[in-house]
C-alpha cells in the first residue's frame, strides 16, 4: 500500500504502531451529530471525497496577494526567515498515540502533492495558487490519531489584532485528499505574506480556514475549551461560519 510505504519514511520519527481507526467510522458519527444544516446539505451535495476544482498554469494567479497577517512579530520568526527556517518545527499532538516534531526538512521529503486552485476570501477577492505540500491525514496516520478525535485545530504563530491565530475542521476535512500542509507556492517557497514556512490549504473551504505559519496540528474531542470555543479566530471574534464551505 503506498500509504504504508510513505509512512515507513518516517520510520526514524515514529516509534508506536499505526492508528487502525476507522475514519467513515469517524465520519459519519460527526455527520449524525452535526447541528448545522449547511453543512448537512453541503456534505449530502459535495459528498465525502467531493474534490474542489484544480486549474491549469496558465490560469495562476500573477500575484498572490497576501492578506490578514502578513509577518509574524517576533525574533524567533526574525531569525528564521534568514536561516531558511532551519529551526522550524510542526508539532503534531493531542489525542495521538505518537505526537510529532517535524522538521521542513521531515516534511520536504515525505510524499508530496502539488494542486492548482482558487482561493476565495470573504472580503472579497479571489486568488489562484499552485500549491504544494504534504496531505494532512497522512500526517495524522503517522501520528496514530485516536477515535475520539474529533477536530483537527492549527496553531499559528502570529498574533492578530491581539489574539493567537487558530482554525479547526473536522475529520472528513482533515482526511479530504486536497487538505495539505504546504510549504510551497508556484513552486517557491512559501513567501514571508503567504504564511512562510508552513500554511494549511483547504480547498474546499474559504480563505481564512487556511491556517499560516502553521506551529502544530492538535487532535481535539471539542472545540469547547480552545480560544473561545467557535472553532477560529475569525467564528469567535466576528460570527464568521466555522463550516466554511465554498
Ligand atoms: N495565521 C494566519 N492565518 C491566516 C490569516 C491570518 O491572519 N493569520 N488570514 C486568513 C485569511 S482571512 C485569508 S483570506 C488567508 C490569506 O492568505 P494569503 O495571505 O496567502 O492571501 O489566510 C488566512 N489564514
Ligand atoms: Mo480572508
Amino acid at each position: 500500500m503506498k500509504r504504508r510505504m510513505a509512512l515507513a519514511g518516517m520510520a526514524a520519527l515514529i516509534t508506536g504502531a499505526c492508528s487502525k481507526i476507522s475514519k467513515s467510522e469517524t465520519g459519519s458519527k460527526l455527520l449524525g451529530a452535526a447541528d448545522d444544516w449547511h453543512r448537512k446539505a453541503h456534505r449530502a451535495l459535495a459528498g465525502k471525497q467531493g474534490l474542489a476544482k484544480e486549474y491549469s498554469r496558465a490560469d495562476l494567479s500573477p500575484n498572490f496577494r497576501g492578506n490578514g497577517s502578513q509577518t509574524v512579530d517576533s525574533d524567533f520568526y526574525r531569525a528564521q526567515l534568514v536561516n531558511g527556517f532551519a529551526d522550524w518545527r510542526l508539532e503534531v499532538r493531542g489525542l495521538v498515540e505518537t505526537p510529532l516534531s517535524l522538521s521542513l526538512d521531515n516534511i520536504r521529503r515525505l510524499p508530496q502533492r502539488t494542486q492548482i486552485t482558487r482561493h476565495d476570501c470573504v472580503e472579497g477577492w479571489s486568488a489562484i495558487g499552485e500549491w504544494t505540500g504534504v496531505q494532512l491525514g497522512l500526517l495524522l496516520d503517522a501520528a496514530g490519531v485516536r477515535p475520539e478525535a474529533n477536530f483537527i485545530v492549527f496553531r499559528c504563530a502570529d498574533n492578530y489584532k491581539g489574539s493567537d491565530y487558530y482554525e479547526s475542521v473536522d475529520m472528513v476535512e482533515a482526511y479530504h485528499a486536497q487538505t495539505i500542509v504546504a510549504h510551497m507556492l508556484n513552486g517557491e517557497a512559501l513567501p514571508e505574506k503567504n504564511g512562510a514556512p508552513l500554511r494549511m490549504r483547504i480547498e474546499r473551504q474559504l480563505g481564512y480556514k487556511h491556517a499560516k505559519y502553521l506551529t502544530a496540528i492538535e487532535a481535539v474531542s471539542s472545540l469547547d475549551e480552545i480560544g473561545k470555543g467557535k472553532g477560529g479566530y475569525w467564528e469567535d471574534t466576528t460570527g464568521y461560519q466555522w463550516y466554511a464551505g465554498v
